[in-house]
């Protein structure tokens, strides 16, 4: 059964650990609904959602954690993979209708422009639209102001934004300063009703997946594809020998690539590991 319920448009919210995310949700729910925390929780794709009322509408917040460290390591990037599979099943009836990048006020940090690639360029193939949450601007004398004062590097950057918000997404010390707080939620649901009437985009899953795990691949081992952006198993395969992986990791990390429902892993027969499809078979039916 789909986890997200028919018509509640899916909104991620993504940025590095310790950006606002957890907070930002909260703020819009009137409610401490989500875990806040200073310090780095959960692997790269994990997700968590929470349906939030906004005026006559209902849209559905994904918590998500990004990436904390410049690239992952083997070990992550199976993790990554799995989280990434999980997040796309929860994704794909509905598909996805916007993107929230949080970051901190400041300049745009690599840990920020990893981040964006990551879910802007990879998860969603730049095809959904983009809004950029800059918070911690509550001691800031206009929070608005920031923007003007700070959005060249993002230009720079490439970034395709089709809408922002200055905020402050905690009320600080006492509530010291909630009035920036409040401020802060009438801009959010600005943002969220004005930038959620288009269509979700929701690509076929199969295709997701192998696109967005070739993707993740290349990008992050620095090796590229002999076909460009979209990487089928042989690709996939080569690029996993390229990037220094292990028979043993290949094997892992094909036998996640059959759970996404393909069956085999033609891959595995041109890198001359045959012998071992019937383990990665066995592998499947492994709980
Ligand atoms: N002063 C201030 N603190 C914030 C703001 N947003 C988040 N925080 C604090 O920063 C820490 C990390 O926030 P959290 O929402 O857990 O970030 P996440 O890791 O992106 O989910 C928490 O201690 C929050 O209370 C903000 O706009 N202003
Ligand atoms: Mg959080």
């Amino acid at each position: 059964m789909p986890s997200t319920i028919p018509g509640i448009p899916n909104i991620i919210l993504f940025g590095k650990t310790g950006s606002g995310k957890s907070s930002l949700i909260n703020l819009i729910a009137g409610d401490c609904v989500a875990k806040t925390s200073p310090g780095a929780a959960g692997s790269t794709f994990d997700g968590q959602s929470y349906l939030v009322p906004v005026s006559t509408r209902t849209f559905r917040l994904w918590d998500t954690v990004g990436l904390n460290e410049p690239s992952l390591d083997v070990n992550g990037y199976l993790v990554a993979i799995e989280k990434a599979i999980k997040l796309i099943r929860d994704l794909e009836h509905e598909g996805i209708t916007l993107l929230m990048f949080c970051i901190r006020g400041g300049r745009i940090t690599a840990a920020a422009q990893n981040n964006y690639r990551l879910f802007f360029d990879i998860l969603c193939d730049k095809e959904v639209p983009i809004a950029l949450v800059i918070t911690n601007l509550e001691n800031q004398p206009s929070m608005e102001g920031w923007w003007e004062a700070n959005k060249k590097p993002f230009d720079r950057f490439g970034m395709h934004i089709v809408g922002h918000a200055c905020i402050a997404a905690h009320p600080g010390p006492g509530d010291v300063h909630s009035d920036k707080h409040v401020e802060t939620r009438q801009k959010m649901y600005e943002l969220l009703l004005s930038q959620t009437c288009a269509q979700a985009w929701k690509p076929e899953k199969t295709e997701w997946l192998t696109r967005l795990l070739g993707q993740l691949l290349e990008w992050n081992f620095g090796r590229s594809g002999s076909s460009g952006s979209r990487l089928g198993h042989q690709d996939l395969a080569n690029g996993l020998k390229r990037c220094g992986c292990t028979k043993y990791e290949t094997i892992c990390i094909a036998s996640k690539i059959i759970h996404i429902g393909n069956g085999r892993y033609d891959g595995l027969v041109s890198l001359g590991y045959s012998d071992e499809l019937d383990s990665v078979q066995y592998v499947r039916h492994l709980p």
